[in-house]
Protein backbone atom coordinates (compact mmCIF):
# COMPACT_ATOMS: atom_id res chain seq x y z
CA UNK A 1 0.00 0.00 0.00
CA UNK A 2 1.58 3.53 -0.78
CA UNK A 3 1.38 6.56 1.13
CA UNK A 4 -1.22 8.03 -0.50
CA UNK A 5 -3.10 5.69 -0.22
CA UNK A 6 -2.46 4.66 3.89
CA UNK A 7 -3.22 8.55 4.21
CA UNK A 8 -6.58 7.91 2.35
CA UNK A 9 -7.03 5.39 5.05
CA UNK A 10 -6.59 7.56 8.09
CA UNK A 11 -8.89 10.45 6.57
CA UNK A 12 -11.39 7.62 6.11
CA UNK A 13 -11.26 6.20 9.41
CA UNK A 14 -11.45 9.79 11.44
CA UNK A 15 -14.56 10.67 8.82
CA UNK A 16 -16.36 7.10 9.55
CA UNK A 17 -15.50 8.36 13.20
CA UNK A 18 -17.16 11.52 12.74
CA UNK A 19 -20.31 10.93 10.93
CA UNK A 20 -21.01 7.79 13.18
CA UNK A 21 -19.68 8.57 16.38
CA UNK A 22 -21.68 7.43 19.56
CA UNK A 23 -24.34 9.70 21.06
CA UNK A 24 -23.21 11.94 23.72
CA UNK A 25 -24.21 9.80 26.96
CA UNK A 26 -25.43 11.95 30.31
CA UNK A 27 -24.53 9.39 32.78
CA UNK A 28 -24.73 10.29 36.63
CA UNK A 29 -25.65 13.81 35.39
CA UNK A 30 -28.07 15.29 37.70
CA UNK A 31 -30.01 18.38 37.68
CA UNK A 32 -29.89 20.02 40.88
CA UNK A 33 -32.51 23.61 42.12
CA UNK A 34 -30.46 25.78 43.40
CA UNK A 35 -31.81 28.79 44.97
CA UNK A 36 -30.29 31.87 45.84
CA UNK A 37 -31.69 34.10 48.84
CA UNK A 38 -28.95 36.66 49.10
CA UNK A 39 -27.22 39.15 46.70
CA UNK A 40 -23.94 36.96 47.84
CA UNK A 41 -25.28 33.94 46.24
CA UNK A 42 -25.40 35.37 43.15
CA UNK A 43 -21.54 35.70 42.80
CA UNK A 44 -21.82 31.73 43.95
CA UNK A 45 -23.97 31.15 41.30
CA UNK A 46 -21.54 33.24 38.32
CA UNK A 47 -18.63 31.45 39.48
CA UNK A 48 -20.53 27.98 37.86
CA UNK A 49 -21.23 29.67 34.94
CA UNK A 50 -17.77 31.23 34.59
CA UNK A 51 -16.78 27.03 35.50
CA UNK A 52 -18.90 25.80 32.35
CA UNK A 53 -21.67 24.28 34.64
CA UNK A 54 -24.45 23.98 31.72
CA UNK A 55 -27.43 26.45 33.19
CA UNK A 56 -30.96 25.00 32.54
CA UNK A 57 -32.72 27.50 33.67
CA UNK A 58 -30.93 31.24 34.19
CA UNK A 59 -30.93 33.72 37.07
CA UNK A 60 -34.47 34.57 37.58
CA UNK A 61 -34.42 36.73 40.83
CA UNK A 62 -33.85 35.75 44.56
CA UNK A 63 -36.04 33.19 45.62
CA UNK A 64 -36.50 31.53 42.55
CA UNK A 65 -35.05 28.25 41.71
CA UNK A 66 -32.52 28.02 39.14
CA UNK A 67 -31.82 24.66 37.46
CA UNK A 68 -28.05 23.89 36.91
CA UNK A 69 -26.60 20.11 35.05
CA UNK A 70 -23.92 18.56 37.26
CA UNK A 71 -21.40 16.26 35.71
CA UNK A 72 -20.51 13.43 37.96
CA UNK A 73 -17.08 15.18 38.07
CA UNK A 74 -18.49 18.01 39.02
CA UNK A 75 -20.49 17.06 42.16
CA UNK A 76 -18.51 17.09 44.76
CA UNK A 77 -17.15 20.58 43.96
CA UNK A 78 -20.81 21.99 43.43
CA UNK A 79 -22.77 20.47 47.04
CA UNK A 80 -19.31 21.21 49.06
CA UNK A 81 -19.10 25.27 47.69
CA UNK A 82 -23.28 25.45 48.23
CA UNK A 83 -22.92 23.79 51.88
CA UNK A 84 -20.29 25.71 53.23
CA UNK A 85 -22.36 28.96 52.24
CA UNK A 86 -25.46 28.21 53.15
CA UNK A 87 -27.66 27.93 49.43
CA UNK A 88 -29.91 25.11 49.54
CA UNK A 89 -30.61 23.17 47.04
CA UNK A 90 -32.58 20.33 45.79
CA UNK A 91 -32.35 17.46 43.58
CA UNK A 92 -34.24 17.88 40.79
CA UNK A 93 -32.92 14.92 38.28
CA UNK A 94 -30.87 12.41 39.49
CA UNK A 95 -29.65 10.58 36.47
CA UNK A 96 -30.77 12.43 33.22
CA UNK A 97 -29.16 8.98 30.86
CA UNK A 98 -31.88 7.19 32.81
CA UNK A 99 -34.68 9.62 31.15
CA UNK A 100 -32.87 10.01 28.07
CA UNK A 101 -33.25 5.90 27.93
CA UNK A 102 -36.75 5.88 28.85
CA UNK A 103 -37.73 8.50 26.39
CA UNK A 104 -35.53 5.97 23.48
CA UNK A 105 -37.28 3.32 24.36
CA UNK A 106 -41.02 4.12 22.87
CA UNK A 107 -39.89 6.24 20.18
CA UNK A 108 -39.10 2.52 17.99
CA UNK A 109 -42.07 3.69 15.28
CA UNK A 110 -41.20 5.44 12.13
CA UNK A 111 -44.71 6.40 11.60
CA UNK A 112 -45.78 9.10 12.70
CA UNK A 113 -47.60 9.62 16.27
CA UNK A 114 -48.59 11.44 19.28
CA UNK A 115 -46.96 8.26 21.42
CA UNK A 116 -43.00 9.11 20.67
CA UNK A 117 -40.48 12.02 19.32
CA UNK A 118 -39.90 11.61 15.99
CA UNK A 119 -37.01 12.49 13.74
CA UNK A 120 -37.63 15.51 11.14
CA UNK A 121 -37.98 13.00 8.01
CA UNK A 122 -40.84 11.61 10.07
CA UNK A 123 -42.80 14.55 10.75
CA UNK A 124 -41.76 16.22 6.86
CA UNK A 125 -43.85 12.92 5.81
CA UNK A 126 -46.87 13.50 8.32
CA UNK A 127 -47.02 17.05 6.81
CA UNK A 128 -46.93 15.77 3.21
CA UNK A 129 -49.59 13.65 3.97
CA UNK A 130 -51.80 15.90 5.71
CA UNK A 131 -51.60 18.05 2.52
CA UNK A 132 -52.37 15.41 0.36
CA UNK A 133 -55.51 14.20 2.69
CA UNK A 134 -56.34 17.87 3.21
CA UNK A 135 -57.51 20.46 0.63
CA UNK A 136 -57.03 22.86 2.92
CA UNK A 137 -53.46 22.12 3.88
CA UNK A 138 -50.53 23.19 1.83
CA UNK A 139 -46.73 22.03 2.21
CA UNK A 140 -45.28 25.63 2.70
CA UNK A 141 -41.24 26.44 2.86
CA UNK A 142 -40.45 28.94 5.93
CA UNK A 143 -36.40 28.69 5.07
CA UNK A 144 -33.49 26.68 4.89
CA UNK A 145 -31.06 25.75 7.46
CA UNK A 146 -27.34 25.39 7.65
CA UNK A 147 -26.67 22.36 6.45
CA UNK A 148 -28.93 22.18 4.03
CA UNK A 149 -32.68 21.52 4.92
CA UNK A 150 -35.82 23.01 4.58
CA UNK A 151 -37.69 24.56 7.61
CA UNK A 152 -40.89 22.86 6.43
CA UNK A 153 -44.19 23.79 7.85
CA UNK A 154 -48.08 23.61 6.52
CA UNK A 155 -50.67 26.89 5.41
CA UNK A 156 -53.78 26.09 6.77
CA UNK A 157 -56.64 28.18 4.79
CA UNK A 158 -60.44 27.30 4.88
CA UNK A 159 -60.90 30.78 3.12
CA UNK A 160 -59.88 33.64 1.64
CA UNK A 161 -58.93 36.68 3.22
CA UNK A 162 -58.44 35.39 6.95
CA UNK A 163 -56.01 37.05 9.38
CA UNK A 164 -53.04 34.72 9.59
CA UNK A 165 -51.19 33.32 13.08
CA UNK A 166 -47.84 31.98 12.75
CA UNK A 167 -46.68 29.28 14.72
CA UNK A 168 -43.00 28.48 15.79
CA UNK A 169 -41.71 25.78 17.27
CA UNK A 170 -38.04 23.95 18.37
CA UNK A 171 -36.30 27.21 17.72
CA UNK A 172 -34.06 25.71 20.30
CA UNK A 173 -33.37 22.16 19.65
CA UNK A 174 -33.58 19.70 22.71
CA UNK A 175 -36.98 21.13 23.49
CA UNK A 176 -39.14 18.35 21.94
CA UNK A 177 -41.51 18.88 23.21
CA UNK A 178 -42.62 22.21 21.26
CA UNK A 179 -42.68 20.47 17.77
CA UNK A 180 -44.83 17.60 18.89
CA UNK A 181 -47.04 20.02 20.69
CA UNK A 182 -47.43 22.10 17.60
CA UNK A 183 -48.27 18.63 15.72
CA UNK A 184 -50.86 18.15 18.51
CA UNK A 185 -52.09 21.74 17.47
CA UNK A 186 -52.06 21.42 13.72
CA UNK A 187 -54.22 17.79 13.69
CA UNK A 188 -56.38 19.24 16.11
CA UNK A 189 -57.47 22.16 13.79
CA UNK A 190 -58.22 19.92 11.04
CA UNK A 191 -59.45 16.67 12.70
CA UNK A 192 -61.59 18.47 15.93
CA UNK A 193 -64.93 18.87 15.41
CA UNK A 194 -65.30 20.87 18.64
CA UNK A 195 -67.24 24.20 17.67
CA UNK A 196 -64.47 26.43 19.13
CA UNK A 197 -61.56 24.68 17.54
CA UNK A 198 -63.24 24.87 14.11
CA UNK A 199 -64.07 28.55 14.50
CA UNK A 200 -60.27 29.06 15.04
CA UNK A 201 -59.12 26.75 12.37
CA UNK A 202 -61.75 28.19 9.36
CA UNK A 203 -61.73 31.95 10.58
CA UNK A 204 -58.01 32.36 10.54
CA UNK A 205 -55.07 31.40 8.74
CA UNK A 206 -52.49 29.75 10.00
CA UNK A 207 -48.81 28.73 8.76
CA UNK A 208 -47.12 26.62 11.17
CA UNK A 209 -43.18 25.35 11.51
CA UNK A 210 -42.97 22.52 13.72
CA UNK A 211 -39.49 22.71 13.73
CA UNK A 212 -37.42 25.75 12.79
CA UNK A 213 -34.53 24.78 13.47
CA UNK A 214 -34.15 21.67 11.93
CA UNK A 215 -30.25 20.78 11.72
CA UNK A 216 -30.44 21.26 15.78
CA UNK A 217 -33.21 19.00 16.00
CA UNK A 218 -31.15 16.30 13.97
CA UNK A 219 -28.73 16.46 16.39
CA UNK A 220 -30.60 16.28 19.20
CA UNK A 221 -31.66 12.67 17.87
CA UNK A 222 -28.09 11.16 16.75
CA UNK A 223 -25.68 13.40 18.90
CA UNK A 224 -26.16 15.56 21.33
CA UNK A 225 -29.72 14.96 23.39
CA UNK A 226 -29.00 18.58 24.86
CA UNK A 227 -27.99 20.43 21.70
CA UNK A 228 -29.64 24.09 22.05
CA UNK A 229 -28.39 26.06 19.15
CA UNK A 230 -27.69 26.19 15.55
CA UNK A 231 -25.41 24.02 13.71
CA UNK A 232 -23.08 26.31 11.86
CA UNK A 233 -19.41 26.22 12.99
CA UNK A 234 -17.49 29.28 14.29
CA UNK A 235 -14.17 29.27 15.26
CA UNK A 236 -14.45 27.55 18.25
CA UNK A 237 -17.84 26.40 18.98
CA UNK A 238 -20.41 25.37 16.95
CA UNK A 239 -24.08 27.38 17.06
CA UNK A 240 -25.82 30.13 17.96
CA UNK A 241 -28.73 30.32 19.99
CA UNK A 242 -31.22 31.35 17.61
CA UNK A 243 -33.67 32.81 19.70
CA UNK A 244 -31.22 35.58 20.35
CA UNK A 245 -30.15 36.11 16.51
CA UNK A 246 -33.49 38.62 15.64
CA UNK A 247 -32.30 41.71 14.87
CA UNK A 248 -34.66 43.35 18.17
CA UNK A 249 -32.19 44.94 20.15
CA UNK A 250 -29.40 42.26 19.04
CA UNK A 251 -27.36 41.17 21.57
CA UNK A 252 -28.22 44.14 24.48
CA UNK A 253 -29.63 41.85 26.94
CA UNK A 254 -29.20 38.12 28.14
CA UNK A 255 -27.38 37.62 25.46
CA UNK A 256 -23.76 36.44 25.06
CA UNK A 257 -20.75 37.58 22.54
CA UNK A 258 -18.93 34.42 23.32
CA UNK A 259 -19.04 31.50 20.90
CA UNK A 260 -19.36 29.08 22.95
CA UNK A 261 -21.98 29.90 25.33
CA UNK A 262 -25.59 28.79 25.19
CA UNK A 263 -27.01 31.78 24.49
CA UNK A 264 -24.57 32.83 21.61
CA UNK A 265 -26.42 36.05 19.86
CA UNK A 266 -24.35 35.07 16.44
CA UNK A 267 -21.88 36.92 15.14
CA UNK A 268 -24.46 40.07 14.11
CA UNK A 269 -28.02 40.01 13.64
CA UNK A 270 -29.25 37.29 11.44
CA UNK A 271 -26.02 35.85 10.77
CA UNK A 272 -27.90 32.03 11.06
CA UNK A 273 -29.54 31.21 8.08
CA UNK A 274 -32.50 29.88 9.89
CA UNK A 275 -33.59 33.31 11.11
CA UNK A 276 -32.61 35.47 8.17
CA UNK A 277 -34.65 33.11 5.89
CA UNK A 278 -37.73 32.94 8.11
CA UNK A 279 -37.42 35.94 8.97
CA UNK A 280 -38.02 36.98 5.11
CA UNK A 281 -41.00 34.29 4.86
CA UNK A 282 -42.60 36.43 8.00
CA UNK A 283 -42.10 39.35 6.64
CA UNK A 284 -43.49 38.51 2.77
CA UNK A 285 -47.19 37.77 4.81
CA UNK A 286 -46.81 40.75 7.46
CA UNK A 287 -49.49 42.50 6.16
CA UNK A 288 -52.45 40.48 7.35
CA UNK A 289 -50.01 38.73 10.06
CA UNK A 290 -52.51 38.54 13.62
CA UNK A 291 -50.85 36.35 15.71
CA UNK A 292 -47.38 34.94 15.98
CA UNK A 293 -47.04 32.23 18.92
CA UNK A 294 -43.95 30.46 19.60
CA UNK A 295 -43.61 27.03 22.11
CA UNK A 296 -40.55 26.33 24.08
CA UNK A 297 -39.97 24.61 27.24
CA UNK A 298 -40.03 24.13 30.19
CA UNK A 299 -41.04 26.22 33.05
CA UNK A 300 -44.88 26.31 32.56
CA UNK A 301 -45.38 30.02 31.98
CA UNK A 302 -46.87 31.83 29.09
CA UNK A 303 -44.43 35.00 27.97
CA UNK A 304 -45.33 38.85 26.70
CA UNK A 305 -43.05 40.93 24.84
CA UNK A 306 -40.39 42.33 25.44
CA UNK A 307 -37.15 40.50 26.56
CA UNK A 308 -35.28 43.38 26.57
CA UNK A 309 -36.85 45.69 28.78
CA UNK A 310 -39.16 45.87 31.91
CA UNK A 311 -41.22 48.63 30.39
CA UNK A 312 -44.86 47.55 29.56
CA UNK A 313 -44.90 48.64 25.70
CA UNK A 314 -47.10 48.31 22.87
CA UNK A 315 -50.46 46.49 23.97
CA UNK A 316 -49.16 44.44 27.13
CA UNK A 317 -52.18 45.81 29.22
CA UNK A 318 -54.45 43.69 26.81
CA UNK A 319 -51.93 40.66 26.19
CA UNK A 320 -51.86 40.52 30.18
CA UNK A 321 -55.73 39.91 30.31
CA UNK A 322 -55.63 37.74 27.42
CA UNK A 323 -52.62 35.66 29.02
CA UNK A 324 -54.26 35.52 32.54
CA UNK A 325 -57.52 34.02 30.71
CA UNK A 326 -55.02 31.53 28.65
CA UNK A 327 -53.34 30.14 31.17
CA UNK A 328 -56.86 29.85 33.64
CA UNK A 329 -57.70 27.54 30.87
CA UNK A 330 -54.16 25.01 30.56
CA UNK A 331 -55.09 24.47 34.34
CA UNK A 332 -58.36 22.92 34.09
CA UNK A 333 -58.20 19.69 32.65
CA UNK A 334 -55.15 18.29 34.58
CA UNK A 335 -54.11 21.77 36.69
CA UNK A 336 -51.28 22.27 35.27
CA UNK A 337 -50.14 25.41 36.62
CA UNK A 338 -48.54 28.46 34.49
CA UNK A 339 -47.81 31.89 35.12
CA UNK A 340 -48.13 34.85 33.01
CA UNK A 341 -46.08 37.83 32.62
CA UNK A 342 -43.38 40.09 30.51
CA UNK A 343 -40.40 38.00 29.89
CA UNK A 344 -37.78 40.14 31.72
CA UNK A 345 -40.53 40.11 34.89
CA UNK A 346 -41.38 36.58 34.45
CA UNK A 347 -38.08 35.06 33.37
CA UNK A 348 -34.69 37.17 32.75
CA UNK A 349 -33.53 39.79 30.18
CA UNK A 350 -33.44 37.81 26.77
CA UNK A 351 -33.33 40.33 23.74
CA UNK A 352 -32.98 38.99 20.04
CA UNK A 353 -35.74 36.34 20.31
CA UNK A 354 -38.70 35.86 17.11
CA UNK A 355 -41.59 36.93 19.14
CA UNK A 356 -40.33 40.19 20.15
CA UNK A 357 -38.60 40.67 16.05
CA UNK A 358 -42.47 40.08 15.12
CA UNK A 359 -43.96 42.13 17.59
CA UNK A 360 -41.87 45.33 17.14
CA UNK A 361 -41.33 44.81 13.31
CA UNK A 362 -44.77 44.49 12.28
CA UNK A 363 -46.45 45.84 15.68
CA UNK A 364 -48.55 42.30 15.47
CA UNK A 365 -51.31 42.18 17.82
CA UNK A 366 -51.25 39.05 19.59
CA UNK A 367 -47.52 37.65 20.23
CA UNK A 368 -47.12 35.19 22.62
CA UNK A 369 -44.60 32.27 23.84
CA UNK A 370 -45.38 29.50 25.42
CA UNK A 371 -42.76 27.77 28.10
CA UNK A 372 -44.58 23.82 28.18
CA UNK A 373 -43.94 21.43 30.53
CA UNK A 374 -43.09 21.04 33.00
CA UNK A 375 -41.06 23.01 35.97
CA UNK A 376 -37.88 21.14 35.94
CA UNK A 377 -38.46 17.26 37.48
CA UNK A 378 -38.06 16.18 33.50
CA UNK A 379 -36.94 19.54 32.08
CA UNK A 380 -35.88 19.13 28.20
CA UNK A 381 -36.47 15.55 28.84
CA UNK A 382 -40.03 15.48 29.11
CA UNK A 383 -41.01 11.42 28.85
CA UNK A 384 -43.29 10.72 25.53
CA UNK A 385 -46.62 10.40 27.51
CA UNK A 386 -47.11 13.79 28.05
CA UNK A 387 -47.09 14.83 24.57
CA UNK A 388 -51.61 14.24 24.36
CA UNK A 389 -51.84 15.93 27.89
CA UNK A 390 -49.71 19.32 26.85
CA UNK A 391 -51.43 19.02 23.07
CA UNK A 392 -54.58 18.86 24.64
CA UNK A 393 -54.29 21.49 27.39
CA UNK A 394 -52.62 23.86 24.91
CA UNK A 395 -55.12 23.43 22.48
CA UNK A 396 -57.56 24.59 25.89
CA UNK A 397 -55.09 27.42 26.25
CA UNK A 398 -55.16 28.32 22.40
CA UNK A 399 -59.09 28.61 22.86
CA UNK A 400 -59.28 30.92 25.42
CA UNK A 401 -56.30 32.69 24.24
CA UNK A 402 -58.01 34.07 20.73
CA UNK A 403 -61.80 33.99 22.71
CA UNK A 404 -60.93 37.00 25.04
CA UNK A 405 -58.64 38.77 22.32
CA UNK A 406 -61.83 38.48 19.93
CA UNK A 407 -63.79 40.16 23.25
CA UNK A 408 -61.94 42.51 24.25
CA UNK A 409 -61.62 43.70 19.98
CA UNK A 410 -58.93 41.74 18.57
CA UNK A 411 -61.33 41.37 15.31
CA UNK A 412 -60.31 38.50 13.00
O1 LIG B 1 -34.16 31.88 26.81
C1 LIG B 1 -35.02 31.72 25.94
O2 LIG B 1 -34.82 31.96 24.75
C2 LIG B 1 -36.40 31.24 26.34
N1 LIG B 1 -36.32 30.31 27.43
S1 LIG B 1 -35.72 28.79 27.15
O3 LIG B 1 -35.61 28.12 28.42
N2 LIG B 1 -36.76 27.97 26.28
O4 LIG B 1 -34.48 28.91 26.45
C3 LIG B 1 -37.22 32.47 26.72
C4 LIG B 1 -37.74 33.12 25.48
C5 LIG B 1 -37.90 34.58 25.60
N3 LIG B 1 -38.47 35.03 24.37
C6 LIG B 1 -38.07 36.13 23.70
N4 LIG B 1 -37.10 36.89 24.12
N5 LIG B 1 -38.73 36.41 22.62
ZN1 LIG C 1 -36.34 27.60 24.34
Amino acid sequence: MNFCNIIGLVFLAIAVTLVYSDPVRFDNYKVFSVIPHKQKDLEILNFFKKSQYDFWTDFKGLSKGVHIMVAPHQENEFVEILSRNGISFELYIENIQRLIDNEKLTRASSEFDFKNYHRISVINEYLGALAAKYSQVEVVIGGRSYEGRNITGVKVSYKKGNPIIVIEGGIHAREWIAPSTVLYLLTQLLTSTDKKVRHLAEDYDWHIFPSVNPDGYEYTHTKNRLWRKTRQPGKLCVGADANRNWDAHWAEAGASSSECSETYAGSKAFSEIETKTLSEYIEKISKDLHGYIAFHSYSQVLLIPYGHTIEHLDNYDDLLQIGKKAVKAVSQRYGTKYDVGSITEIMYPASGGSMDWVKAAFKVPITYTYELRDTGRHGFVLPPEQIIPTGEEILDSLVALFEEAENIGYKR
